[in-house]
């Protein structure tokens, strides 16, 4: 990059948007501008990328969510001129965080999942794979989340009111889409995703609804002009916020339209493009040769029967030929095991939204019952099976039927899936099962956001290859023994911990000491990640510490933070039991020199960036058998901390890479589970464990305070005194709160030999390299894609 050109380029994008002169000009401004020169700039390459992948086999990854946060940053590191341009800016007196900070998150995503899509267009990109993402652009992001008094409070997030810098509208690639009770345009937002320091642009496309006529002039002309504004609110309705439901289906009708709405744009897409760049294979004999859709979830289920309609009903493909077809171009990844996130629609919700796509659903499952009985299966037995029984259809069993690959997102979960959630399947068709383990983006979550960290790998390795490859890490092993490099590995931490305790007080209004251990919990809120677990251990502690202020303790900073989907109770009731802790540890004089206690507001992804490089321990402390991966885990194993955590999804991977001696694991692991489910009675621990009857009691005791709002008695209940029918303690907080807390104590005790700390910490970095998103991609482009 020629620096003159580009300061020179910007100073012109930033008076031509503004018509200021420079000194004039905002922080917002500057940001646009930035955003403009650096579009300017991949410009050609991005291009290049297009032209030369048009008759390339491609993946497309569908998925309802992309959480990709901000882009300036990562865009910078991503084309190499990320300290140059932080200098071109500082010469003409510019300060690069002020306008960093101007970005807003793009909050496409719930959590993980979205996430995990982000993580892999970086990857893919990096790895010179030619992978196009296909998404929804929605106006609304995820919800802020504001705290008052303790409790949730949902704020809109609209993400684009000043505009979206990284962004081009590519209008004439607009298609419509035909809803039976509306028809609505789908207009394409292309964001460019960059490789690592390599030449790839790839395109991650979001689709955006509008009317499909700007007014209906017959509603006008009839002075009716409320009408024509209301049909292009109902278009625009489609894309306006994203469900903020993480890990639970949603049966409205506007969900299965977002989902129709942006699968059929897509396939369309897809489609469109093949007849222009293969206009010589008018039978579609080689579509499934040059694509391959990888289904992130249940979500995008319905591109299955979209393809069909488009190969059968637009272009004259036969029945039997477009199913042969579709079953070669699809795969399917799933991410959880627990049922209330399985989706299944309800036939009449089907037939009112994508009434084609349900016939064709029904033809599939005829079929499929066909051959069944065929091979000689009773009804009975053929039921495990069904796409649609009692008028539902089961997302999940149309796509395994449907892909030619099925895979989970961590060991543990892949065996699950094989064993359990679809054992049946899996006895039918064992060779489309395996594991594909997931993992996270090292430019992102250690190059950009932890630059000291980075800065010292690379000086101690003598070279910056691990950003590439980030096996490489493995070498810094040689300094395991080497005082010197531990130090130094303990004051970068110590350094990012104070940089974090500025931010915790700018932002949350609380001063937290650099000196203490932070432990930190941040992830979506939800019972069997069991934040309640961690509370319930705080509160404990918090009363040892006050009966014996003299206890040999660590000061401890305890961090949490996540969203609650807003529907659900029990997971805001644990939000507000974090801010109730908090607010009386952290006004307790007698131990807030101790420990203190932190709920940081409104966690997203620009907030993980300064949380993950600041801990010390990382608590991942699912039931073991529930989460099916994780991903945090990985950031803050990256990033230096040691786990806290459970037998579970990619936690086990951790503890097998960089030694579970090095980590902290605690608790029952899944088969001792499934043995005790049905006898599990929780009171028995309330009552013989005095530890666990404080903690809980202090749930009813008064000493907490609920503002009425029966919270407290909600998370109480749930643990030992279930209403309605429910099970107690479904997921196993109280048997597990004993280790938990012995686990607790050794780690407060070996907190104080710093060097053999910062042992463990080496141990963890130089074995994370396992857990790169590139490592991922790479698998499901060899095992999966062909490509
Ligand atoms: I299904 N996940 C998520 O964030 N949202 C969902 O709707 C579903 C799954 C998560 C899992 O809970 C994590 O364990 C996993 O690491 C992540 O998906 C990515 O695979």
């Amino acid at each position: 990059m020629n620096k003159n050109k580009f300061m020179e380029s910007y100073i012109e994008n930033l008076q031509r948007i503004t018509l200021k002169n420079f000194a004039e000009t905002s922080d917002k401004d500057r940001y646009f501008a930035l955003c403009d020169t650096i579009m300017e700039l991949i410009n050609q390459e991005w291009r290049n990328c297009k032209n030369r992948t048009r008759r390339s086999r491609k993946a497309y990854y569908f998925s309802a969510e992309f959480l990709v946060g901000r882009s300036l940053g990562n865009n910078l590191i991503n084309l190499g001129i990320y300290d140059e341009v932080k200098e071109i800016l500082s010469e003409i007196d510019i300060d690069f965080e002020s306008i960093e900070n101007f970005e807003d998150d793009a909050a496409l995503g719930n959590g993980g999942l979205g996430r995990l899509a982000a993580c892999f267009m970086d990857s893919a990109a990096t790895q010179k794979l030619d992978m196009y993402g296909y998404g929804v652009r929605y106006r609304e992001g995820l919800f802020k989340q504001k705290i008052e008094n303790g409790f949730q409070v949902e704020g809109g997030d609209h993400w684009i009111k000043d505009g979206d810098g990284w962004s081009i509208r590519v209008e004439s690639d607009s298609k419509i889409v035909k809803f039976r009770d509306q028809t609505v345009k789908a207009v394409p937002y292309d964001m460019p995703m960059l490789g690592f320091e390599n030449e790839q642009v790839n395109t991650l496309r979001l689709w955006q609804a509008e009317p499909f006529e700007e007014f209906d002039f017959s509603y006008f002309n009839n002075f009716q002009y409320d009408k024509a504004v209301e049909e292009k609110n109902r278009a625009e309705d489609i894309t306006r916020v994203l469900y903020p439901n993480d890990m639970q289906r949603e049966g409205r009708v506007l969900r299965l339209k977002q989902q129709y709405f942006f699968c059929s744009a897509s396939i369309q897409d897809m489609v469109s493009k093949y007849k222009r760049y293969f206009d010589h294979d008018l039978q579609f004999e080689d579509f499934s040769k040059y694509h391959i859709i990888q289904l992130n979830d249940t979500h995008p289920i319905i591109a299955i029967p979209e393809l069909i309609r488009v190969l059968v009903d637009e272009n004259g493909i036969e029945f039997e030929r477009a199913v042969e077809i579709t079953k070669n171009t699809f795969a399917f990844t799933n991410h959880t095991v627990l049922q209330e996130a399985l989706e299944s629609w309800p036939k009449d919700i089907m037939l009112e939204v994508c009434p084609r796509c349900f016939d064709i659903i029904k033809k599939l499952n005829e079929n499929l019952v066909k051959e069944f009985k065929e091979k000689g299966l009773s009804e009975e037995a053929i039921d495990p099976y069904r796409i649609i029984r009692f008028d539902q259809v089961r997302m999940a069993n149309l796509a395994i039927v449907m892909s030619k690959s099925v895979n989970g997102v961590a060991k543990l979960h892949t065996q699950i899936l094989k064993d359990d959630t679809f054992k049946n399947w899996y006895k039918l068709m064992p060779e489309k099962f395996n594991n594909k383990t997931n993992g996270i983006t090292p430019r992102r979550w250690l190059v950009y956001s932890n630059i000291k960290l980075s800065n010292f790998i690379t000086e101690k390795l003598g070279s910056d290859d691990w950003k590439y490859d980030l096996t490489k890490l493995k070498d810094l092993e040689k300094y395991l023994d080497d005082e010197k490099t531990l130090e130094e590995i303990n004051q970068i931490k110590f350094e990012n911990k104070k940089e974090l305790a500025k931010y915790i007080l700018e932002n949350e209004g609380i001063s937290i000491n650099p000196n203490s251990i932070f432990d930190i919990q941040v992830k979506r809120i939800h019972e069997y990640k069991r934040q309640h677990l961690n509370l319930l251990h705080i509160i404990n502690l918090y009363h040892k510490l006050k009966k014996n202020p003299d206890m040999d303790f660590y000061p401890t900073t305890f961090i949490l933070g996540g969203k609650a989907a807003p529907g659900y109770f029990r997971a805001k009731a644990i939000i507000k039991l974090a801010n109730e802790i908090a607010r009386v540890i952290n006004n307790d004089e007698e131990v807030n020199d101790k420990i203190k206690v932190v709920f940081v507001n409104n966690y997203r992804v620009s907030y993980g960036e300064k949380l993950f490089p600041a801990a010390d321990i990382s608590e991942q402390i699912s039931t073991a058998g529930k989460e099916a991966s994780g991903t945090g885990n990985m950031k803050f194993m990256l990033n230096g901390a040691l786990t806290l955590g459970t037998y579970d999804g990619a936690n086990i991977e951790i503890f097998e890479n960089a030694g579970v001696e090095n980590n902290y694991l605690f608790g029952a692991k899944v088969e001792e589970l499934n043995e005790i489910y049905d006898s599990y009675n929780p009171k028995e621990f309330y009552y013989k464990n005095e530890d666990i009857k404080d903690a809980v009691d202090t749930l009813l005791s008064g000493e907490l305070n609920d503002n009425d709002s029966y919270m407290f008695l909600d998370i109480y209940n749930c643990l030992i005194n279930p209403q309605g029918g429910e099970k107690a303690d479904t997921y196993f907080v109280l048997k597990d709160f004993e280790d938990y807390k012995k686990t607790h104590e050794k780690i407060n005790k070996e907190y104080s030999d710093r060097l053999t700390w910062a042992r463990k910490s080496l141990k963890n970095i130089a074995n994370a390299g396992y857990f790169s998103s590139d490592r991922t991609i790479l698998e499901y482009a060899k095992d999966i894609w062909k490509l």
